[in-house]
């Protein structure tokens, strides 16, 4: 494990199975235990605190007898993040990390809903793991293949799988992803079925399911905070609420993956800086009319776009600040430290 910054290696780590509110819960040396954040290590002024959360890799000091304490968090290989509502707005905040795929689920009946599926795979490309799509209640639903359809269309290079947690249909094809240490985030709108998914894989019963009524999909938000479940044959599964009440809004270098079937129109246009409205010779509008393209599709492309680039413009201005203080915060150091 290497520490946040990918040059210094860990060698004591431990895992954040869950977080409360001043104590995480921890897998260590194969039990699960407590441990506290070393106060000096995250809130001193110097050091750009990156705080864990569920799926950290995390160096450990160990406390005989007490909560342990958190020395430091390991580079991540992938996350989700979120504006932070504590910090009016100022950092991000990541809210799972370091898992190999997200399985996004999308319920065959009421939820379904293909715009909002290009928004979790943007998501999920943008995180740096790989988007798997999950499509349940198939027991419920008679134009499965119609639906299926439609969701490869929009999902280029993804699996895409139909289950149904109740009859055990499909199952079977999630097997290939169930290897030991492989961590997989639960993405999808309440009701969905994540946990009931998650109790199929377990063969148990181990997360609570919100019986929901089927005629209106409204059903009880269950899964209140992010937690990690290690299964029996080693698989990690991260179970969040689903990504609205997770606030993932950043949609940026996903977007390309996400939309691969526009790519090859992009640059095409006569005019370099055309603006795909009524310029002439644009390719954008051209593969429009010889339906290369849907109209729903590029306009799906255009919101998300306009999304990521408000983001972006926030992000940069966010980390200039940063590195604003930082700065002054060495030089009072270096400073403080010539006087004595
Ligand atoms: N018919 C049917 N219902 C399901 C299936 N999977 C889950 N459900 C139901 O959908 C509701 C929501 O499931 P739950 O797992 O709590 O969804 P979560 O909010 O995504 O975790 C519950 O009433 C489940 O019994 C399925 O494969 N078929
Ligand atoms: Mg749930």
């Amino acid at each position: 494990m290497l520490n946040e910054y990918g040059d210094k290696p860990y060698n004591n780590t431990a895992r954040i199975t869950a977080v409360h509110k001043q104590r995480y819960e921890i897998e260590y040396k194969g039990e699960t235990c407590f441990a506290k954040l070393k106060t000096s290590e995250y809130y001193s002024p110097d050091k750009c605190a990156n705080f864990p959360t569920v799926g950290d890799f995390v160096e450990i000091k160990e406390v005989p007898g007490s909560d342990h304490l958190i020395i430091g968090t390991c580079k991540r290989k992938s996350f989700f993040s979120r504006r932070d509502p504590s910090s009016a707005g100022y950092y991000d905040q990541i809210v799972a990390a370091n898992f190999d795929y997200v399985f996004i689920l999308m319920s065959l009946n009421m939820d379904f809903n293909i715009r909002r599926l290009e928004r979790y795979l943007t998501a999920s490309w943008n995180s740096n793991a790989t988007p798997v799509v999950i499509l349940t209640k198939a027991d419920l639903c008679e134009e499965i293949d119609d639906l299926l359809l439609q969701v490869q269309q929009i999902a280029a290079g993804v699996d895409v799988i139909t289950i149904s947690s109740y009859t055990g249909y499909g199952l079977e094809e999630l097997d290939k992803f169930m290897r030991p240490d492989v961590t997989i985030v639960f993405l999808g709108s309440s009701g969905t079925g994540k946990s009931t998914l998650v109790n199929a894989l377990a063969k148990k019963d181990i997360m609570k399911v919100s019986e929901i009524r089927e005629d209106d999909s409204k059903g009880r938000h269950t899964t209140s905070y992010r937690q990690m479940i290690r299964l029996d044959n080693g698989v990690c599964i991260i179970d969040t609420p689903g990504m609205r009440e997770l606030g993932i809004w950043y949609a940026g270098e996903g977007l390309s993956e996400t939309f691969s079937d526009i790519q090859p129109f992009l640059g095409q246009c006569k005019f370099t800086d055309c603006r795909h409205i009524t310029e002439p010779g644009c390719a954008i509008k051209q593969a429009i009319r010889d339906g290369q393209i849907t109209q729903e599709r590029w306009d799906s492309y255009l919101k998300l776009q306009k999304e990521a680039k408000y983001a972006d413009d926030y992000e940069s201005a966010v980390r200039e600040k940063e590195a604003f203080f930082r700065n002054i915060a060495i030089k009072n150091k270096q400073f403080s430290k010539k006087r004595h």
